[in-house]
């Protein structure tokens, strides 16, 4: 049977008359029937795999009307998203792969998408609406204009001047532009301020998203700025779904399998975990009815962010960087070699583990034990490069801190620094084989000038304020372990180089 295109009008066929697999579909009521309680900003794979299947569920089971998603793109790349979106009345599907098979599920939960560059006073009267209760972000590191080093917002970048000028308050281009104009409305109309809750991989992801939007809105005007900072709400959460790029193989793979036609759909794992704060400031849906952990105290939610970005987070760096040197494609191809399957688990019980608190009710032994069964995951074919992706963001949350940790109490951190060595190889865009690869990263051009100053000695790129603090520079025992790493990987490569990192 010919695939049938995903809209409103075949979902009833889609459902009934599937290929060889069932496929669920929602029978909630969308469109005008609901409300969109959440805008969310950035809606990419992981949005789609995560937020959005949690409102999927909750409207599907629970009847939920008031948080359908409006979601919003800023970036000129966001248009391809606008379009697959409309082209099927912003249904998609989620392919969840595993051992057990490929089961697959039509998502209903975002309602209506707007684009910003089409018009972003759009934009702002739909944050600023009544029926908004939550603008959710994922927009990755670099959207926060986040100093690691002084954790400062870069007021100086020229986005953030661009937005900072009074005559672009209308047509801002950053998401903290969007934020405030839509608050200021807010305030001027006697409405309560969203929540802003954002869904991004940063260790206190909405402390540091109150501290940048706070320090905005006080360049701009001091009362918007004292109204967010004592009505306005930034819970901290914890996100985990591994979600892979989609590629053109899953777009067939869906329409023979289930008979589906999707513009992009979504290929992710089994898996998903969200632990949040319960701090709203304008009421949110029963998220604790879908498996979500909504925890009172911020403590805990901290203590959830740093297992995870230190673990899996961690973990995924030491398999990205140096497998792409090494030439692999796949997270679960780098893991397939047992020294590198070594390398991980080793890196995650000596090095990374006995720096983290104990979290009542959680294994970390089995909490490890998961995550290798994560990555060795072959059916997602999770891309290197979609790891490598923005280092400048990743390394100092992900590996930096876990090494700042180890010198504190002087514990060991030779892998660590390995995988630090491989990055400021990777810097440069060629592997061992001598290919060129594509780096994508936001200071790609910084870095590469550092890295090519620096040879093997690290102190170039440490230099750069805004990813490392002063300390780790000044630590004479760190300098020496990292630079024999990038030493060693230089003359020998990154497969000749790693059994000496592994016991
Ligand atoms: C990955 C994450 O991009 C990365 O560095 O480690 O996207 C990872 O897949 C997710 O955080 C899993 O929750």
């Amino acid at each position: 049977m010919a695939p049938l295109k995903l809209s409103n009008k075949n979902l009833s066929q889609i459902a009934s008359t599937a290929g060889e697999h069932q496929v669920q579909v929602p029978t909630y009521q969308r469109g005008d029937a609901v409300k969109e309680g959440i805008v969310h900003v950035g809606v990419g794979g992981f949005h789609r795999a995560h937020l959005a299947v949690y409102v999927d569920q909750l409207m599907q089971k629970h009847g939920e009307k008031n948080y359908a998603i409006c979601g919003v793109g800023l970036q000129p790349f966001d248009a391809a998203m606008r379009d697959a979106l409309g082209s099927q009345d912003h249904l998609y599907t989620v392919i969840e792969r595993s051992a057990k098979g490929s089961f697959a599920h039509v998502v209903g939960a975002i309602n209506s998408y707007l684009f910003a560059p089409d018009d972003r006073e759009a934009v702002i009267a739909k944050m600023a609406h009544p029926d908004t209760h939550i603008v959710s972000l994922t927009i990755t590191e670099s959207g926060y204009y986040y100093n690691e080093n002084t954790h400062e917002l870069q007021s100086e970048h020229p986005d953030i001047q661009y937005d900072l000028d009074p005559a672009h308050e209308t047509a801002p281009r950053t998401t903290f532009g969007f934020l405030y104009a839509a608050l200021a409305r807010r305030h001027q109309q006697g409405l309560k301020p969203f929540t802003v809750m954002s869904c991004d991989n940063m260790q206190k992801n909405g402390s540091i998203t109150r501290h940048m939007l706070e320090s905005f809105a006080r360049l701009k005007n001091p009362t918007i700025a004292e109204w967010i900072a004592t009505q306005g709400a930034f819970p901290n959460a914890m996100v985990d779904r591994i979600t892979p790029q989609t590629s053109a193989a899953d777009k067939t793979a869906l329409a023979d399998k289930f008979s589906i036609e999707d513009s992009w759909p979504v290929v992710t794992e089994p898996f998903m975990q969200w632990v949040i704060e319960d701090q709203f400031a304008d009421g949110r849906p029963p998220f604790e009815k879908v498996g979500v952990q909504v925890v009172k105290n911020v403590h805990d939610v901290e203590q959830f962010e740093k297992h995870k970005l230190r673990l899996l987070n961690g973990s995924h760096s030491a398999l990205g960087y140096p497998g792409q040197l090494a030439g692999f494609q796949y997270v679960h191809e780098v893991m397939e070699n047992p020294t590198f399957n070594k390398f991980v688990w080793q890196m995650m019980q000596d090095e990374v583990k006995p720096l983290l608190p104990d979290i009542p009710g959680v294994d970390i032994d089995e909490y490890c034990k998961t995550l290798m069964g994560r990555f060795e995951n072959p059916t997602i074919m999770d891309q290197l490069p979609r790891i490598c992706l923005n280092a400048s963001g990743k390394i100092p949350q992900f590996i930096m801190p876990s090494i700042a940790e180890a010198i504190w109490v002087k514990a060991p951190f030779r892998r660590l620094c390995f995988v630090a060595a491989a990055w400021f190889r990777y810097v440069n865009g060629i592997d061992d084989a001598g290919n060129k690869f594509q780096v994508d990263d936001p200071m790609r051009d910084e870095l590469q000038a550092k890295a090519r100053a620096g040879g093997t000695k690290p102190h170039e790129l440490l230099s750069i304020k805004t990813l490392f603090g002063d300390d780790l520079r000044s630590d004479e025992r760190f300098l020496k372990q990292i630079t024999q790493a990038m030493e060693e990987i230089d003359r020998d490569g990154i497969l000749k180089t790693l059994p000496k990192y592994v016991d």
